[in-house]
Parts: C-alpha cells; sequence; structure tokens
C-alpha cells in the first residue's frame, strides 16, 4: 500500500475538522501524520515516526515542544523518507510566504489559505514556476469545499477561453443580503441583519473585516489569476466597501454595531430602487476577462436570476467560457469547517495520488 507523510501546521476550525476527517478518509493510499503543530505547540518525531490520528488532540495538550521554523520544517520534510505534503490550515501570511521553499524542495502543499495566492503576482509565479518538484492544490481557497479551482484550472489547460466569472464568495456577506434583499419585499434594516449575522457567529468578530469587501477582493484575485489575468493584488482594483465612510474609524466593533442604524437609509435607498425594478441586490466579484476588468461591488439581479434565489450562506459561481457560452453555474455550502476541511483532504488525496 501507498503512502505518504501528513505534516499539518493549525489546528483551529478547519484544522481540527480536517485531522477529523483524515482519520476516516477512504482512499486507497496511507496518510501518516508526522507533525502537527500550532501557533505555540509541536507534536513530532524526529524519526518521522507517525503518531495516533484519532489522539491528535490529546498530544498536542501533552507536547511540550515548540513548532519548528520554517527553515527547519522544510528540511525535516524534504528528507522525510515518503513522499511529503505540508496542509496549511492557518491564515498565516508569513507561513504563506514560504510556500516556494517548500515546493522547490519537493514538498507539496494544501491549503484554504488565500494569503499566499492573493499577495504579490511574483509570489503567485514562485508557487506555481515550472521548476517546483512539489504539488501546490489550493481548492479551499474560494468557496470552501466547491469545485471551482480545478475546474475552472482544467478549462483553462485544455485550450477553453474564460470570459466572465460572476459570484457571490462570501458566505457572510451572501447569507447578510439573501436575507435583506428578497424577491418578495420585506422591512428588513440592514443594521438588523448584520446584528442576526454576528450573533449566529457568520461573521468575524468585528463584522467590518467581512464588509470591507476584502475577502471577496483576495477570492476575486485568485481567480482572475487563474483565468489569465495580471492582478497585481486584491487592492489594484476596485472594491466596494460596505462600511460607511464615518465608521470606519470607530475603535471597537461594539460602538460600529451600535451606530450601524445611523446608515440604514444608505443600504435603503439601493435595495428600494432594486425592488421597483423588480430586482434584488447581491454582492458580488466580477472578472471580465476580455477588458482585462475586475470588481468587487452590489450589483443588482432579476428576480429569475440564480444569484437572487441562492438560501442561506450559500455561494455561487458563474463562469462563462468560449465552449460555456450559457455559463456553467455552481452552486452549494461555501462557509463552514466541515466543507472547507473536506476541500482540503480532497486536495491532500489528490496529490497522494499524484506524487
Ligand atoms: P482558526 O480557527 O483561527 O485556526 C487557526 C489555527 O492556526 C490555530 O490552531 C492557530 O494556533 C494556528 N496558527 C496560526 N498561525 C500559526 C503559525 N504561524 N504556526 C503554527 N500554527 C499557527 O482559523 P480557521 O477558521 O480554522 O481558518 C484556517 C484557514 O482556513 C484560514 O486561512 C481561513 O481563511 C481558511 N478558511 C476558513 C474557513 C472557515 O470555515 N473558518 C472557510 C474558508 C477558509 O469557507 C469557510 C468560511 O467560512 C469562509 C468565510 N467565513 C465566508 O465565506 O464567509
Amino acid at each position: 500500500m501507498k503512502s505518504v507523510n501528513v505534516a499539518v501546521i493549525g489546528a483551529g476550525v478547519v484544522g481540527s475538522a480536517f485531522l477529523q476527517q483524515l482519520s476516516g478518509a477512504k482512499s486507497a493510499i496511507n496518510y501518516n501524520l508526522i507533525y502537527l503543530s500550532t501557533s505555540k505547540k509541536a507534536v513530532y518525531n524526529k524519526d518521522y515516526s507517525p503518531f495516533e490520528l484519532a489522539k491528535w488532540s490529546q498530544l498536542l495538550q501533552s507536547t511540550t515542544s515548540t513548532p519548528l521554523s520554517v527553515e527547519d520544517l522544510v528540511d525535516f520534510l524534504k528528507k522525510s523518507p515518503l513522499p511529503a505534503i505540508l496542509v496549511d490550515n492557518t491564515s498565516n501570511e508569513t507561513l504563506a510566504k514560504s510556500y516556494p521553499l517548500f515546493l522547490k524542495n519537493g514538498v507539496s502543499v494544501a491549503t484554504p489559505n488565500k494569503k499566499a495566492f492573493s499577495s504579490s503576482m511574483s509570489l503567485w509565479n514562485d508557487i506555481f514556476s515550472a521548476d517546483n518538484t512539489g504539488l501546490c492544490y489550493h481548492e479551499a481557497s474560494v468557496g470552501a469545499g466547491l469545485p471551482l479551482i480545478s475546474p475552472l484550472k482544467e478549462m483553462v489547460a485544455t485550450g477553453d477561453q474564460v470570459e466572465k466569472i460572476e459570484g457571490i464568495l462570501s458566505g457572510t456577506l451572501s447569507y447578510i443580503f439573501n436575507e435583506y434583499s428578497t424577491i418578495s419585499p420585506n422591512t428588513s434594516k440592514f443594521s438588523d441583519i448584520v446584528k442576526v449575522a454576528k450573533e449566529l457567529g457568520y461573521t468575524e468578530p468585528d463584522p467590518r473585516d467581512d464588509l470591507n469587501g476584502l475577502d471577496v477582493a483576495r477570492k476575486v484575485t485568485i481567480l482572475a489569476r487563474i483565468a489569465g489575468l495580471h492582478i497585481e493584488s486584491p487592492t489594484s482594483f476596485p472594491v466596494q466597501s460596505l462600511i460607511a465612510k464615518q465608521l470606519e474609524s470607530v475603535q471597537s466593533a461594539d460602538e460600529y454595531m451600535q451606530r450601524l442604524p445611523e446608515f440604514d437609509h444608505e443600504m435603503e435607498k439601493l435595495k428600494s430602487e432594486a425592488a421597483s425594478e423588480g430586482k434584488v441586490l447581491r454582492f458580488i466579484g466580477k472578472v471580465d476577462v476580455a477588458n482585462k476588468k475586475t470588481s468587487v461591488e452590489i450589483a443588482k439581479y432579476d428576480a429569475s436570476h440564480p444569484f437572487a434565489s441562492l438560501k442561506g450562506s450559500d455561494n455561487v459561481i458563474s463562469i462563462q467560457t468560449k465552449r460555456y457560452p450559457n455559463p456553467l453555474i455552481i452552486q452549494g455550502a461555501g462557509a463552514g469547517a466541515e466543507v472547507t476541511a473536506m476541500g482540503v483532504l480532497g486536495d491532500v488525496i489528490k496529490i497522494a495520488e499524484r506524487i
């Protein structure tokens, strides 16, 4: 039976779900967990002997070892007697920037961390350099476990021409707009919906981290680059922020939430304008390949459009290509630990089959 060595960094929301799924993976390959770390602790054996997956939590609790530095981890994994896969379940930027080092040394990478793929173009080029001997897969960096990146890459690799990509790519903002702007008119206030989303744990602790549009901009950067556009960074194209100017500098999330109702009229105006045209508002990312334009903005959609009938925190993406003039629509849960971990484990299995 083929075996691979797996090193996992990060055991938070996604990391724990990933470890749980790894222990039950239905694959013809054997996955040895040989390294596991959080920001403070690490578990590993210098002789690469694997530890029992089901006990990962106790092992992390009882260990007194600290994480290896990036350089030491690269060294440890490149000398692994079996093919090695690094799973980055953090949102750490320094680690993301070190992927080329792992990949050049034959260590493959699977990750939901958007940072590496939406930072500078030179980092992107280093990650996907033909000289790398490791593979890098990042399906869960956009749309959690939804199959978006893999089919898009396949379209491009087989010579299709991507013309337009449009999508609702944030689970949080999907929920907020699906509740706020409905096909049958409602009287909900934007501030009330944000409050409920926060209470349900759908938003970041400070909802401004969702409402500033940067998370969507990072996802748009990734999709646009796969489609062939040179996007220097997620701040190099227009991104509409949903935070009122006056509330940008407010200190705490609590104060922001308290003052949010003062600005309900601004969104209300857009919502009633859309309703008078039989449309709904959605917060979308757009890539127009022919015109080399990308954007993140509020857009209006007819009640009959697939984006208008979206439910809960689902994501949806529409990909129009030369071969798919009627766009390919991919829709489903785009947020949550289970589906995100599934995307990461799916990548690990693909890598293991190919290395
Ligand atoms: P946590 O729960 O904060 O866990 C991070 C772990 O990394 C901790 O164990 C921490 O100790 C460790 N860590 C941090 N820095 C480290 C370092 N330098 N060295 C070693 N360990 C370090 O984070 P999450 O939520 O588990 O997220 C992990 C990654 O998955 C992030 O890159 C995140 O962006 C990505 N991700 C998470 C989710 C999610 O469900 N939480 C989703 C997608 C991607 O689809 C999900 C989602 O909800 C998306 C979004 N909220 C939306 O669309 O609305």
